[in-house]
């Protein structure tokens, strides 16, 4: 009898001790909210919510507009998200945006950072984060956003670029909160980006809490890929970030997956790099670009026009 209620209580610890918090939440419209188990933050301008984690548990983890978004709210994200992303579509169709140029089509607004914080978070813990926007167009540009989150070990930053984005996502791993339990966050426009309002985007937000660091292979390539201007009439730049030295290829391929060009094959150390390729050769088109990293394969549509 001892011996099984001391196994239950190992195994009771040891699930405490390898358990993941995962926190979600969609930032958008309050007609547009998601159900279940979500955090739907739908004032841009101020306002705290008492986070609930996945299972609906209150987690008294308290999420604060400290920087002002625009008090406008897209509503125009993507209604077809990539099936990789962990969002469904209540959250990818809305988004916070701000503005680095004073922008006039409601109440004129210029917010040209946005952000939150997180406090009540338990120090020594590791939170980490996949970021998704987007906003379909038809203009051929970049809306690049670039996200910073903050903690104790000073700040870790991601871009996405949300034109037309169904699949990307920004990921930033094993931010420790400060000694007070916060972690920041902090959208902005991108170095890239050349919308003339400087448009950037936050649409939804899945936060890991691991008693240890998270490795970023347990995420898919997915969310460490970005790829811009989709659709791109010259120059395409593929970002790529790895956690470990890899074989990369990247292959374009047509529609009925036959290969048109194979755009990178080379060892390549941990980290970031981007990879830019002038497609001046390839005729205008719907392309599959398979990017794959020993094995870890993500396929993104890019459209050539
Ligand atoms: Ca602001
Ligand atoms: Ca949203």
């Amino acid at each position: 009898m001892k011996k099984t209620l001391l196994f239950l209580l190992l195994t009771a610890f040891t699930c405490i001790s390898n358990a993941q918090q995962i926190t979600l939440m969609d930032f958008g419209t309050l007609s547009q909210t998601t159900p279940g188990n979500y955090n739907n933050i739908t004032n841009s301008v101020v306002g705290t919510t008492n986070l609930i984690d996945n299972s609906g548990v209150l987690t008294n983890e308290i999420l604060t507009i400290t920087d002002a978004f625009d008090d406008d709210i897209n509503f125009t994200g993507t209604q077809t998200p990539d099936e990789s992303v962990p969002f469904p579509v209540t959250a990818t169709r809305d988004n916070f945006f701000g503005e680095n140029v004073e922008y006039t089509w409601n109440t004129p607004s210029l917010e040209p950072t946005g952000g939150f914080t997180l406090s009540g978070l338990e120090v020594g813990k590791y939170y980490s984060f996949k970021i998704f926007a987007s906003r379909p167009t038809s203009a051929a540009e970049n809306r690049e956003t670039l996200y910073t989150i903050t903690g104790n070990a000073g700040s870790q930053t991601a871009t996405l670029d949300p034109v037309n984005n169904t699949a990307n996502l920004a990921a930033i791993f094993n931010v420790q909160p400060n000694g007070s339990g916060v972690i920041t966050f902090q959208a902005e426009t991108g170095v890239n980006n050349n919308n003339e309002f400087g448009f950037y985007y936050l649409g939804a937000i899945e936060m890991t809490k691991t008693d240890s660091t998270l490795s970023s292979d347990s995420f898919s390539i997915n969310g460490l890929v970005n790829i811009y201007p989709n659709p791109s009439s010259e120059y395409v730049n593929i970002s790529l970030s790895l956690n470990q030295a890899a074989r990369v290829k990247i292959n374009l391929y047509d529609l009925t997956g036959k290969i048109v060009k194979t755009i990178l094959d080379e060892n390549k150390l941990a980290g970031s790099f981007i990879e830019t390729w002038n497609r001046k050769n390839v005729s205008s088109g719907v392309y599959i670009l398979e990017i794959d990293a020993d094995g870890r394969k993500h396929n993104s549509k890019l459209v050539l026009n």
